[in-house]
């Protein structure tokens, strides 16, 4: 079960919906395609988003500290000394998804190794995932629009609806013409993006406190700390940490400095293996995680999907599965699918994916 090589493969798809949010906009999908190899013939897969307005890593930084640092460091090391690796890679700070993705294809590869589905190593809680689909901004007859489309479609009823405009009327109007289209019995909640400071994202929650959000997320920057702590405060619905809380020792800085009381965890972040470590550290600081979205391709929602189902605590919430639906293509040979508001996991080993090989190369970008 030795690790014989680290590919880094640049690809670029477009979104034919691209999305629009406080922190940032998101026109192509620019990702970094990662392969751990075997001395068994076994080739595992992930994807590293870069995402620089969150992290600060770009497609080319990906690829670097892969080629350079990582993947000479883990070459020789076996698939089943998972903490060693994680311990070589730790040795150099950030480069979050770049490291998540060496970790989840190591998983895959070993899945596909032993013959089993990822997410029963993982723990094997159920079978499927109840989704929720992320709304970018958008003038409100058109997101209303959009939400109504998705539901019909594909038969979800949870949206996320991404917030942090000034003035917060925008967003405002955008929220009510969301709850107006979709009814009371759809599960609505809003995410900033650090985009308001304190005082803005209060009035706003104070504004929409008729809607009936079940919860709220980065509304204002964890850096404005007094601010953000008195705001989540006065917040009567969980108030949760996604960028502000991407590794296990910033999720208990977060949670008990009352800055949050909710916890996104993002597999294109911290992997498998540090995802476990933040599901269980939330589980016993006793606060509620979802399965958020980092804008994943497909090859990433299904490390979402398989992370989520394998725990209890992550598939009690419905998880943010389907950005997906807005790129052109993908490069997995059979796309996933969404019913009636419903992932259900893969079957076959590891992440029980396959990649397109005359999709790769059309859209590969190092050829
Ligand atoms: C999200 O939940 O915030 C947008 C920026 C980012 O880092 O992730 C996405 C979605
Ligand atoms: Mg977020």
């Amino acid at each position: 079960m030795k690790i014989t090589e680290v590919r880094t493969i640049p690809f670029a798809i477009p979104y034919r919906k691209p999305l629009h949010f406080a922190s940032g906009h998101i026109e192509v999908a620019d990702h970094v395609l990662v392969e751990v190899v075997t001395e068994d013939g076994i080739t595992g897969v992930a994807e590293a988003p870069p995402r620089p307005y969150t992290y600060g890593e770009t497609q080319a930084s990906i690829i670097a500290v892969i080629d350079t640092l990582f993947a000479p460091a883990i070459k020789g090391m076996s698939l089943l000394a998972g903490e060693r690796v994680r311990e070589t890679l730790s040795r150099t700070v950030g480069n979050p998804t770049a490291k998540a993705a060496i970790d989840m294809a190591i998983w895959d590869a070993w899945g596909k190794t032993v013959g089993q589905p990822v997410h029963e190593l993982l723990g094997g809680y159920t079978d499927h995932l109840r989704v929720s689909h992320m709304l970018g901004f958008d003038d409100p007859s058109t997101v209303a629009d959009e939400a109504t489309r998705i539901r019909e479609e594909f038969g979800i009823t949870s949206f996320k609806i991404k917030v942090g405009r000034r003035p917060i009327d925008l967003d405002i109007a955008v929220c009510r013409a969301i709850r107006e289209a979709v009814g009371e019995q759809t599960e609505l909640y809003l995410d900033g993006n650090r985009g308001w400071p304190p005082s803005e994202a209060a009035a706003a929650v104070r504004r929409l406190a008729d809607l009936g959000l079940s919860r709220v997320e980065e509304l204002c920057p964890a850096d404005d700390v007094l601010g953000r702590q008195w705001l989540v405060r006065q917040c009567p619905i969980p108030f949760v940490a996604d960028e502000s809380a991407s590794t296990p020792a910033a999720v208990t800085r977060e949670v008990l400095s009352g800055a949050a009381t909710g916890i996104s965890i993002k597999t294109a972040r911290t992997g498998f293996t540090d995802s476990l470590r933040v599901a269980h550290l939330a589980e016993g600081l006793g606060v509620e995680v979802v399965i958020g979205n980092q804008i994943d391709g497909q090859i990433g929602t299904a490390c979402s999907l398989a992370f989520g189902a394998s725990q209890r605590s992550t598939a009690q919430h419905a998880a943010e599965l389907s950005n997906f639906l807005d790129m052109a293509d993908d490069l997995l040979a059979e796309p996933l699918c969404i019913s009636n508001g419903t992932m259900r996991v893969l079957p076959g080993p590891g992440l029980g994916i396959q990649i397109d090989p005359t999709k790769l190369s059309y859209y590969r970008q190092d050829t």
